[in-house]
């Protein structure tokens, strides 16, 4: 076990030009429900049995009122960027005009962030899609890949020059497969028909807002996040090769090869044609719009073999796992960023997300969560390698800044690198904090 996080000297991740950053969304700390429109996640959150601590983002880290010290916080961490996401229904109204009172919030954050010389990474949607486009059919209707565009378009000229970079969407594989296929993410659709058809949204809605983003704000990196689960197989049988190859274009490559290669994977052929997007004339290449960055979330693998029924079972990852049921395996890390700078032609690299829950216990004022700090130093490790394995990796930001509301799972997992007290909003940072910083004050 190390107490510290430590980088080689030479490495390109010692250089002040690498951006260390941490990470939040707009549903998981902010709160503030009243003040804005009600999303698909307060919906989710009000249907019993959805969310397994009965919770809900009502309040959540209270950083609607927090905010201020919460930057102060940040600042003290030395971190160079602050990644955090826009509330849609607390900028945009139901009539597609701008909520002003919302909009000055994140001004205020953002210029907030200006004076310390701390960059604004700023993502559009985090997946608190406005309850009233759900009930117009949300992902599931071609039209909300428009009103993401009306938004992106408003907000981005109301925030001037104050982004750094920003990314259209969070993790689409999470919104379209977690919220539209399976079912355990809000809105709780089911089924395998829905899939593919929310995700091909998405993906419009990123390309659409690609346009307004280069048109209004030409001077920052515009980009998406996407989150990866390497996959891998059981054994080397052909059989459980293939089933992982599929599932792995199915979760993974579903989401990055339409936009750097302007098409599915082509297991979309293999697919029931009930299952199929739509795809209109021309989706392809506004999907496939350029961007100056990608950024990569990764946690974890997953491992399978092959299944007669449903192509591909996942099997229990083995231990150690984090205190959500994640393996820690860094070296598919290291070989997801490889593979993927082999197969696409990629813009440089953040990796916009990468952290871990552990069952963090705040004892006499301190949270000595040295097993964080070990996932930490061997995944820094892991884009290290990568890097030298000549991938483009431009910075990292750690999940999250601060323990939050952590969707399906409520508030009972953690994955800050500063503990919050929900009962009194107090903030400690953990040992994981304090080196996470002394890492970047030491470059
Ligand atoms: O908390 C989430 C975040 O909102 C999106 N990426 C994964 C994190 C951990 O599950």
């Amino acid at each position: 076990m190390t107490d510290k996080l430590s980088l080689p000297a030479n490495s390109v991740m010692s250089s002040t030009d690498f951006i260390y950053g941490v990470a939040t969304a707009s549903f998981q700390i902010e709160g503030g429900a009243s003040s804005r429109l009600p999303c698909i996640w307060d919906t989710f959150c009000n249907t019993p049995g959805k969310v397994a601590d009965g919770s809900n983002g009502q309040v959540a880290c209270d950083h609607f009122n927090l905010w201020q010290q919460d930057v102060e916080l940040i600042d003290s961490l030395g971190v160079d960027a602050y990644r955090l996401s826009i509330s849609w229904p607390r900028v945009i109204k139901q009539s597609g005009e701008l909520n002003q009172e919302g909009v000055d919030y994140y001004l205020a954050i953002l210029d907030e962030l200006k004076a310390r010389n701390i960059k604004a990474f700023v993502t559009l949607y985090h997946w608190d899609l406005p309850q009233y486009l759900e009930d117009n059919g949300g992902w599931l209707n071609r039209e909300t890949a428009y009103k993401f565009q009306n938004y992106a378009d408003k907000i981005s000229t109301a925030f001037g020059d104050r982004v750094y970079a920003y990314a259209t969407l969070n993790e689409p594989f999470c919104s379209a497969f977690l919220g539209y296929e399976a079912g355990i993410h809000a809105p709780g659709i089911k089924g395998k028909e829905f899939g593919k058809k929310a995700a091909h949204h998405l993906l419009l809605a990123h390309g659409l807002a690609m346009q307004v983003l280069e048109k209004n704000s030409p001077n920052s990196k515009n980009g998406i996040v996407l989150n990866f689960t390497p996959c891998y197989p059981e054994s080397d049988s052909a059989a459980d090769i293939a089933a992982t190859a599929f599932a792995d274009d199915y979760f993974n490559q579903w989401y990055i090869k339409p936009l750097f290669d302007a098409q599915y994977p082509e297991i979309l052929a293999q697919l029931p044609k009930e299952n199929h997007p739509e795809i209109q004339d021309g989706d392809m290449e506004i999907i496939s719009h350029a961007m100056d960055f990608l950024g990569v979330n990764f946690y974890t693998r997953a491992i399978y073999r092959a299944d007669d029924k449903e192509v591909f079972f996942q099997i229990d990852p083995p231990a150690p796992l984090t205190d959500i049921g994640w393996e820690i395996y860094p070296k598919a890390f290291t070989e997801l960023l490889v593979s993927l700078n082999e197969k696409y032609s990629l813009p440089p690299v953040y990796i916009t997300e990468n952290g871990a829950a552990m069952a963090d216990k705040l004892i006499d004022g301190v949270v000595n969560d040295q097993d964080r700090v070990e996932y930490y130093q061997t995944h820094l490790n892991a884009v290290n390698d990568a890097i030298e394995q000549g991938v483009k990796v431009d910075g990292y930001f750690a999940w999250s800044l601060m323990d939050n509301f952590e969707w399906a799972e409520g508030y009972l997992k953690r994955f800050g690198i500063v503990y919050v007290d929900y009962d009194t909003q107090v903030r400690t940072i953990k040992a994981s904090g304090l080196a996470y910083k002394a890492l970047i004050s030491n470059r």
